[in-house]
């Protein structure tokens, strides 16, 4: 069995060694989390780190995220406004532009890895989530992070906690769908994909294509949900996976999969309801923020099922490395 399923499938143990990053955190250190937060990554953990920017904001607080190669070369064009304090995330702690911006910016460091690295050695504030990963794609540690920052700005901004014990349940009920989604490839054997989600789910679907890029070394896309009816969605038609990540589905999103669904394409809704979707995969429990991290295992299985059918080993995609370095 490849590494990459070993590691998608280690959400439910993800969840709760995210809580122990956690609960080890807020032991170590007497450290609250500022209001005004920067955040940054490469590659998944870019797109983690708009996600916990989106969670901050969401709490009141205000989160800006950028690659670290745009904080480092051009952040003179976004609105960063005076952040307190430097999230740096990386899953292995080593990657180049991430620790150069460590190096090059003078505010108080926070960095989450899953390695005892460099990262954390250079940071004031070390989150280490036991996550270590073989293969080359960021699985396993991506919900993780998402989770132990998640409770480190409950207890930070005074919400209660979320249970962990109940989210790793959860999450085990949602990787009961991985032979349905592998049944989806297996059944349409789409030509394009297109990944839609809506606040704190955009940047899930940014994760999406990525994950299917990188694994399945296929061309895919990710738009912000209603944005997609803006000319972007001209390329659906019976070739085409549209993959809708929505919390709570209204009226817009029935009409947005009964459009696509009259272009030809087909729809898997990923959600607490369908929308008329061709398939259906069900989040229980919470509503998000609290339940995002339960999606990244449903479009991290897709990508890993196309791969596997496209012939591909996800574990070493080509052309890419671990750990990136300049
Ligand atoms: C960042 C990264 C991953 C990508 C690939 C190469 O690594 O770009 O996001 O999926 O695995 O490395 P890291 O800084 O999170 O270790």
């Amino acid at each position: 069995m490849h590494k990459t399923l070993e590691e998608i499938r280690k959400l439910p143990e993800g969840i709760i060694k995210a809580q122990k990053a956690f609960e080890d955190f807020t032991a170590k250190y007497d450290f609250k989390l500022p209001r005004e937060i920067l955040f940054t990554g490469c590659g998944s953990s870019h797109f983690l780190s708009q996600l916990l920017a989106m969670a901050t904001t969401h709490l009141g607080g205000r989160g800006v995220a950028l690659p670290c190669s745009e904080i480092l070369y051009s952040r003179k064009y976004y609105p960063v406004g005076n952040p307190q304090l430097l999230v740096a995330i990386s899953r292995s702690g080593e990657t180049t532009e991430a620790l150069r911006v460590l190096d090059e910016t003078d505010l108080p460091k926070l960095g989450i890895a899953a390695y005892d690295s460099n990262l954390l050695a250079k940071s004031d504030y070390a989150l280490l989530v036991d996550t270590p990963e073989e293969s080359v794609v960021m699985t396993h540690s991506f919900p993780a992070f998402l989770f132990a920052f998640q409770q480190l700005l409950n207890y930070s901004f005074e919400m209660p906690l979320y249970d962990a014990e109940r989210l790793s349940e959860l999450s085990m009920e949602v990787l009961k769908n991985e032979e349905y989604i592998r049944g989806i490839v297996e059944e349409f054997d789409f030509r394009n994909v297109i990944f839609l989600g809506s606040g704190i789910l955009y940047p899930v679907a940014l994760e999406a294509a990525l994950k299917m890029k990188e694994m399945a070394i296929f061309w895919s896309e990710a738009y912000p949900t209603f944005e997609v009816r803006h000319g972007f969605k001209s390329v659906a038609d019976e070739g085409t996976l549209v993959v809708l990540l929505v919390d709570e589905p209204f009226d817009w999103h029935e009409k947005l999969t009964k459009e696509f669904k009259g272009q030809g394409a087909r729809v898997l809704t990923v959600g607490k309801e369908n929308t008329g979707a061709d398939y259906f995969v069900k989040i229980p429990g919470p509503s998000i923020p609290e339940s995002t991290a339960l999606y990244l295992s449903v479009i991290q299985l897709l990508s890993y099922y196309k791969a596997v059918k496209r012939g591909f080993n996800p574990d070493s995609p080509r052309f890419l490395s671990k750990v990136v370095k300049w």
